[in-house]
Parts: C-alpha cells; structure tokens; sequence
C-alpha cells in the first residue's frame, strides 16, 4: 500500500493533517512513533505565535469548529525538529503559512536547508483576523506561486480551501499547473461556520464571535469533491483531507484520485491510535475487495 508524492515514497497512504496535535516536539515525536506514514507540522509563521484567546476549538456531534489562531512555535523551531525528527525515518512535511509573501519566502529559503522531505505551503487558514484565505484571491495566489516557486529548493506543495464551483476548481487548477507545484492537499476546514450551543444561547468557541473552521464528517463530501476534480484538472498528485473516521473513507479519497490522505478532526479527538485503527480498516477493505495496491483502485471511481 505504498505512496510515492514528488518521489518521496510513504509505507502507506495514511498521515496526519497539519493542525492537531503537532505543534510541540513531544507531539511530532508522538507522531513519528505512531502509524502515521508521515510527520507533518503545525503551519508556522517567522515568529511564534500564542493564537486566539480559548475556548478556540470544540469537537461536535459530526466533527469540530476551530479558530486557533495558528498558534505555533515560529518556524526556526520546526527547522531544528526536523534534524531529530529525521531518526523515525519517515517523511517529514514542514507546514508554511507565512503571514507575507515576505515571511514565506524568509521560511521557504531556511526549509532548504532542513530535513524536511517537502514542503507544504498553507494558503487556507481561515482564522487569522485582518488576513483573508490567499487561495480565494487567484491573483495573489499566482503572485504568491510565482514568487515561492523559484525560491524553494524542496518540493513544494500547497494547501487549498474548499471550492464550490466548477469555474473556480478550473482557474485554480490553471495557475497550479503553470507553477508546477509539486503536489496539492484538500481541503483545508471549511471556514467561518458557526456552531451554537441553544441550551446556553451561545457559540462554542470564543474568537471572531465564535466564527470557524469546520471539520470532520460534514465536510467529507466536500472534500472528495475537492480531490476528485483537481485529480482530474492537475499534473501533480492531490492529498486528501476532510471528515476521515473509518478505513472506507481512506478508500473512498483514493478511488475520487488522492494519492494520500491526512487525518484531522479524528486525529485530535482519538489520539495516535488513530492512524493503526484506520490503516488496518483500510487495508482490511482493500483486501476484501481484491486489492493489492492503491494503483489497482486510484481515481478509478465508476460512472452511473
Ligand atoms: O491555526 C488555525 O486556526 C488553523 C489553520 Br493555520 C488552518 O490552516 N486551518 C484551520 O482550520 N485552523
């Protein structure tokens, strides 16, 4: 069930979302240790950052709402894991989400000089007050590309937001193939959503009025929507994201055309036990479907 994204090769498709649960070392290491196929990283900015005043995140029914603000540790830190996180040989994928195209290029010129195997290049958080998604404004978003891309010396992939047009999947699309950029991950929590307690007549999370991320099960259609038409529309391999809880999930993303998948929501409220429960739940369905290797099944979703 190996993976190969921008010649990096993964034991098996299955790894962690930039977000829950890597922000400190003893969480990267935690995850190193676990199943997860790959390490990646809490986005980080050139300084480090505290986030949103808290309550910032709550776990709901079918998933969960976040505004945390990118909190993390600044991104010299992130660099310096990667020599240590190096020993669990695994991929490593150092999450960057500069808050200027100043700052991106500062992370994406010292990320050369890291460990990390690639990069991954957050244009989609949600949370920040003042700072809207780069990936809904397709100008800054080339900008942005045309920029980066010279400068990085690893593979470079980006981080989207949801879309929910088939003319904008297509203009994406468009300026992602004329970067080249190395690999796609979608989606990224649907943002600003708002979730509200009746009982206590008021939002769950505190920042922005209690506006968030939404993640988890309600976003699943959503995403396999993203991944299946930019699978179809890139030359680069798309990661999935967005509502995996069960081993079939994974097999879904794949056959919609994901190469691999990153676990979120689950991840934060499981644990690492996560990744083996879903990895044997994945593999125990490909096997009773006659699958050998996700080549037998990748993108190959039917027509009714
Ligand atoms: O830290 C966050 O608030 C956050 C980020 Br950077 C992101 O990309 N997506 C998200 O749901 N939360």
């Amino acid at each position: 069930m190996q993976t190969t994204i921008a010649s990096v090769t993964f034991e098996h498709p299955i790894f962690n979302a930039a977000g829950p649960l890597c922000v400190t070392t003893e969480e990267l290491n935690a995850i190193g240790n676990s199943s997860s196929s790959a390490i990646v990283t809490k986005s980080c900015t050139r300084t480090s950052r505290d986030g949103n005043p808290e309550p910032r995140y709550r776990g709901v029914p079918l998933g969960s709402i976040n505004s945390m603000g990118l909190p993390n540790r600044g991104y010299k830190a992130y660099i310096n894991d990667t020599r240590v996180l190096k020993e669990h040989k695994k991929p490593i994928i150092l999450s960057v989400s500069g808050l200027s195209l100043e700052d991106n290029c500062t992370i994406i010129t010292a990320a050369n000089a890291s460990d990390a195997d690639l990069l991954e290049l957050n244009l989609s958080c949600p949370n920040v007050p003042g700072k809207p998604q780069v990936g809904y404004d397709f100008e800054q978003t080339d900008t942005v590309l045309a920029a980066v891309m010279k400068i990085a010396k690893k593979p470079l992939g980006v981080k989207l937001p949801p879309y929910f047009d088939f003319v904008h999947f297509e203009q994406v699309a468009k300026i992602l193939n004329k970067h080249n950029v190395a690999f796609v991950t979608c989606i990224n929590s649907i943002g600003n959503a708002l979730y509200i307690d009746p009982v206590l007549e008021e939002p769950v999370i505190k920042p922005k009025g209690g506006f968030g991320g939404l993640g988890g099960q309600y976003i699943k259609p959503t995403a396999l929507a993203n991944v299946r038409k930019f699978s179809e529309l890139l030359d680069c391999p798309v990661i999935g994201v967005g509502g995996i809880e069960k081993g079939v999930d994974v097999f879904e993303f794949i056959l919609a055309g994901a190469h691999a998948v990153q676990l979120g929501t689950v991840f934060m409220e499981e644990g690492v036990g996560c990744f083996e429960r879903i990895r044997k739940e994945f593999e125990d369905y490909c096997a009773k479907k006659g699958y050998t290797s996700v080549e037998d099944f990748r993108g190959k979703l039917k027509t009714l």
